[in-house]
């Protein structure tokens, strides 16, 4: 049977000191930073939409609206805030791909953490980025998306 080896994406975030000069108006006086959680395709490879249909991102409880859905590129959310906490990500893909969704998470960590050391360095740069990648792997896979995939 055709098999397709593992298609990666980034599942990454990246979050900044809110200062006077990029802090946007009307937002609570306890958010300190800014912050983005985002998918996309790692270099090269077909684009991203030949599998992924819509991404979901679940914030903390009480953000409004708490699931962010979004249906098209660029897949993701900007936000303000302050802590840590779980962003779940629901992964779903075209229909062509005939398979169900997938879940990733990624924890939000917005103030500054580890030693005294570490906490002073990350209060000097005011950015956090983490990308981590993860594969999806598509085992046997229909012949359309193995069309998309390869090209052929
Ligand atoms: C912490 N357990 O203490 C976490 C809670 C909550 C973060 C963090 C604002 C949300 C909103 C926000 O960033 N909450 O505006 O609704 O670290």
């Amino acid at each position: 049977a055709k098999r397709v080896k593992g298609k990666s994406i980034k599942r990454p975030f990246e979050s900044w000191t809110l200062t006077p000069e990029n802090r946007p108006a009307n937002i609570p006086d306890d958010h300190t930073k800014g912050w983005r959680v985002f998918v996309e395709n790692v270099e090269g490879g077909p684009s991203i939409r030949t599998w992924l249909d819509k991404v979901n991102f679940k914030l903390w409880s009480t953000y409004s609206p708490a699931i962010r859905k979004i249906d098209d590129e660029p897949f993701e959310v900007r936000e303000t805030g302050w802590g840590g906490f779980v962003v779940v990500i629901r992964l779903y893909f075209q229909p062509w791909v005939h398979e169900k969704y997938q879940e990733r998470q990624h924890f939000l960590q917005l103030e500054p953490y580890g030693d005294e050391e570490q906490q002073e360095r990350q209060r000097k740069k005011g950015k956090v980025d983490s990308r981590i990648v993860e594969y999806i792997e598509f085992n046997e896979p229909t012949e359309i998306l193995w069309e998309k995939l390869t090209g052929d």
